[in-house]
C-alpha cells in the first residue's frame, strides 16, 4: 500500500521529534535518484578516504540535480510536509545548499557519538533566542530519505523538548572500539554503544521512505560497510530557518578569526598572564 497521510502525525511529531512517511517516493523516482547518486560513493572517498560517511552539499559536486527537484516537488510529499510543518517549510530551498548523501563505509564498522547536532555552546548567533527556538518543535529539522534500505540511524523520542538526563550523558561517554579491532568486535561494540543510550528507537527505513526528524534531539549513526547506504540527508526550511543558519555561518566565522591576543608571541603572553 502507498503512503497515506493520517491527522494523529502531526501531533506524534510535536511529541515524539521524528516521523516516516512510509514509500512515499514512486519507485520510478527512486530509480532515477540510485541513477543519479551513483557515482557519489566514488567521489566521497576520493575526497575524504575509504571511510567516508557522507557527501556535501551535493550542489557542490557533477550530480544531476533533475531528479532531487522532482524529489523535492513530489506533491504527496509537500502535502504531507506542509501539514505537519507549515507550508512555508520548504524541500530543496535554496537548491539543496545544505542538502547532502550518507554513505556507507568502505573498510570498517563504526559509529559516531551520541549527540544533539547543536546546543547552547555550539557558537550559536543569540543563546536565549536559541533556547526559545529550540523547544519550539517546528523550528528546527532534519530529513533522512533513503534509496535503498537504511538501519543506520537511532534517535531518543521525545528529547527535543528537554535537557538531558544524567544516564544519558554517561552513556555519551562509554567506550566505543578500539581502531584495531577486528570487524566483528567492532561491529558488535558499536551495536551495544548505540543500545546503551536509554530510550534508544532504531529509525528502521525502506527505500523511498522520509524519516523527518529534530536535529537536537539525541541521534547517533551506526554503519556497517556491506550494508549498502545511500540516503538523502536534507532539511526543509523556512526563510526564517535559513537566516538563523546563516547567521550562524556568518558567527562561527567571527568566533574562528584571530584576536589581537593570540597573535602575541607566546612566551610574551605566558609572562603577561602571570604578572
Ligand atoms: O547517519 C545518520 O543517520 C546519523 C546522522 C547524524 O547523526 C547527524 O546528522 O548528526
Amino acid at each position: 500500500m502507498g503512503f497515506e497521510f493520517r491527522d494523529s502525525m502531526i501531533g506524534d511529531y510535536r511529541t515524539q521529534g521524528y516521523l516516516v512517511f512510509r514509500q512515499i517516493l514512486p519507485p520510478s523516482l527512486i530509480a532515477d535518484l540510485r541513477r543519479a547518486t551513483a557515482k557519489a560513493p566514488e567521489l566521497a572517498r576520493l575526497r575524504s578516504g575509504p571511510q567516508a560517511q557522507r557527501l556535501q552539499p551535493i550542489a557542490a559536486f557533477d550530480l544531476d540535480l533533475g531528479p532531487f527537484r522532482r524529489y523535492a516537488d513530489l506533491p504527496d510529499l509537500v502535502d504531507a510536509v506542509s501539514r505537519v510543518l507549515t507550508p512555508r517549510h520548504r524541500i530543496g530551498a535554496n537548491d539543496f545548499c545544505r542538502a547532502g548523501l550518507l554513505l556507507e563505509p568502505a573498510e570498517t564498522p563504526w559509529c559516531t557519538r551520541w549527540h544533539r547536532d547543536l546546543r547552547e555552546t555550539s557558537g550559536v548567533p543569540d543563546v536565549e533566542e536559541f533556547r526559545r527556538v529550540n523547544r519550539d518543535p517546528l523550528w528546527f529539522n532534519q530529513i533522512n530519505c533513503p534509496l535503498y534500505e537504511d538501519n543506520c540511524t537511532w534517535f531518543v523520542p521525545g528529547s527535543h523538548l528537554r535537557d538531558d538526563f544524567p544516564a544519558e550523558t554517561a552513556a555519551v561517554e562509554a567506550p566505543l572500539p578500539a581502531e584495531d579491532a577486528s570487524g566483528e568486535e567492532r561491529e558488535r561494540r558499536c551495536l551495544e554503544y548505540t543500545q546503551s543510550m536509554p530510550r534508544a528507537e532504531r529509525l528502521r527505513l525502506d527505500a523511498g521512505d522520509f524519516a523527518l526528524y529534530h536535529p537536537n534531539a539525541w541521534q547517533t549513526g551506526n554503519y556497517l560497510p556491506d550494508r549498502k547506504r545511500v540516503t538523502i540527508h536534507d532539511f526543509a526550511p523556512t526563510p526564517e530557518l535559513l537566516d538563523w543558519y546563516e547567521r550562524w555561518s556568518q558567527k562561527r566565522a567571527e568566533d574562528a578569526k584571530p584576536t589581537v591576543e593570540d597573535a602575541k608571541p607566546t612566551a610574551r603572553r605566558r609572562t603577561a598572564s602571570t604578572s
